[in-house]
């Protein structure tokens, strides 16, 4: 037996002794134990139990081609043996790294030109956070430096990432957020929209924009930056109304418009990337998951000419980077990835096919006593519990609801995820006819149990 196979049959113990998880109360999961997941092929992962589950969930946001692709396995193996590693700081670059950034700006618009790596979405957080500031201050603008995110919004877990997003409970740990940054209302309809129509509600919250440029002072703003639609705050979908006037915002006030393509991007919606499907086209574009559909950490910033001009003309050295940047393993796998996206136009698959069948079988759980809106747009979905659909009402405890909705399809076979009061799926762009059926089919039952143990 190899020393692997030999840990595995202790590996719950070596795990509470050892491993410190990520959004995670320690104690509370090694009281429970954690789920060891140790093969994966498809659309499907298997527990050390040999369990055998349904992700819907494509990992976390990410497995956007499905598990088990030799070819990526391939490219990177191959890789790795011609140039484990080269950097890309001191006038040097590696064939996958420039080739990957050509091939991500063959299927951005046409002004998003320019990619500079990174490792995840958080470091891609930090990085287009400080060129935005570079990019004015060069441009002689040196007031202009705030930048404007939203309410329960994620941008991942570093100092800026979670500064950025608009999660208090994450604010509280650490002393953040870091000043210069300020966050306005979400489009969240259901919870916030009172008595105006989904429309009205739109335009409200996107005017919020103007509202916080003229409290802060247009001299003073550097930026705006908001998910398409936001992903771990609950698949919150904005009305029509919503992006057409951020973006004349935008423009009328000279504020770079930062789209946070790190779920959005990369086929979930049906176009290469979530700004596509709204029509329009940011000045930044954080970009990670599923560029390399999870197999191996690679992220970066789209930076458009305007941005990518001013850096090279005016600013000269961006003292920003990462040991890894466009890391050559990492950067063939994603070009493996890519391939993978475009030869099986998944994309396509999603905007044409699966997508509009996800769309209504998922819909049809809004007829459900305990759900207040079923919402979908390609392959992201979310279900909102509610005790009362009419009056939009909440549980009053949102968490445990979720958890215990998320907890009944996990024992059912299908993974999702729960965000508060919110059941949210997000599977690989592969997942077939059947499979949706089986996912909303599982979601049902575990509806049905909220509403026949639980009243409010
Ligand atoms: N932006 C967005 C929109 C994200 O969803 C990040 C940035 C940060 O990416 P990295 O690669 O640094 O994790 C994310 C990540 C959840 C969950 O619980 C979501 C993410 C990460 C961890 C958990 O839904 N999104």
């Amino acid at each position: 037996m190899n020393t692997l196979a030999v840990a595995s049959s202790n590996l719950g113990a070596i795990d509470a002794a050892h491993h410190l998880h990520p959004f995670s109360n320690m104690k509370k999961l090694n009281a429970e134990g954690t789920k060891i997941i140790e093969r994966a092929e498809g659309m499907h992962i298997w527990d050390s139990t040999g369990k055998q589950y349904l992700d819907a969930f494509a990992g976390l946001w990410c497995v956007n081609v499905g598990y088990g692709r030799q070819s990526i396995a391939e490219a990177a193996y191959k890789q790795m043996q011609e140039l484990p590693y080269y950097n890309t700081f001191f006038g040097t670059t590696t064939p996958p790294a420039t080739l990957l950034a050509q091939k991500i700006a063959s299927h951005t618009g046409p002004t998003l030109n320019h990619v500079f790596f990174t490792n995840s979405g958080s470091e891609a957080s930090d990085t287009w956070f400080r060129m935005v500031r570079v990019y004015w201050k060069a441009l002689g603008h040196e007031t202009k430096t705030m930048v404007i995110a939203r309410k329960n919004a994620y941008h991942g877990s570093t100092v800026a990432g979670a500064s950025l997003g608009g999660m208090k409970w994450m604010h509280e740990q650490g002393n953040l957020p870091i000043e210069g940054i300020a966050h306005i209302n979400q489009p969240y309809w259901f919870a916030e929209g009172g008595d105006l129509s989904p429309a009205e509600f739109g335009l409200k919250v996107a005017r919020e924009l103007e509202e916080k440029i003229d409290e802060l002072g247009e001299e003073n703003v550097a930026a705006f930056v908001a998910e398409p639609i936001q992903g771990a705050g609950g698949v919150i979908v904005p009305p029509d109304t919503y992006w057409p006037e951020i973006v004349r915002i935008c423009k009328a006030r000279n504020i770079l418009l930062v789209s946070d393509e790190v779920i959005c991007g990369f086929g979930r919606l049906g176009s290469w990337f979530g700004h596509q499907h709204y029509g329009f086209e940011p000045d930044l574009a954080p970009i990670a998951k599923g560029l390399s559909s999870g197999y191996l950490p690679i992220g970066g910033v789209l930076v458009s000419d305007r941005v990518a001009e001013v850096m090279r003309e005016e600013v000269g050295d961006f003292y920003h980077g990462y040991t890894y940047s466009g890391h050559p393993v990492c950067a063939a796998a994603a070009l493996e990835n890519i391939r993978i996206i475009e030869e099986e136009k998944l994309v396509e698959r999603v905007r044409d096919d699966i997508g509009p069948y996800f769309k209504s079988a998922w819909a049809s759980l809004a007829d459900h006593d305990v759900v207040g809106e079923a919402v979908s747009v390609g392959l992201m979905g979310a279900v909102q519990l509610s005790p009362d659909k009419e009056k939009r009402s909440r549980y009053a405890k949102p968490d445990d609801i979720g958890t215990l909705v998320r907890n009944q399809c996990v024992a059912n076979g299908v993974i999702l995820r729960a965000t508060g009061d919110r059941m949210l799926a997000s599977p690989p762009l592969i997942i077939s006819r059947a499979e949706v059926d089986q996912t909303v089919e599982v979601l049902r039952k575990g509806l049905d149990v909220l509403r026949d143990t639980h009243r409010d």
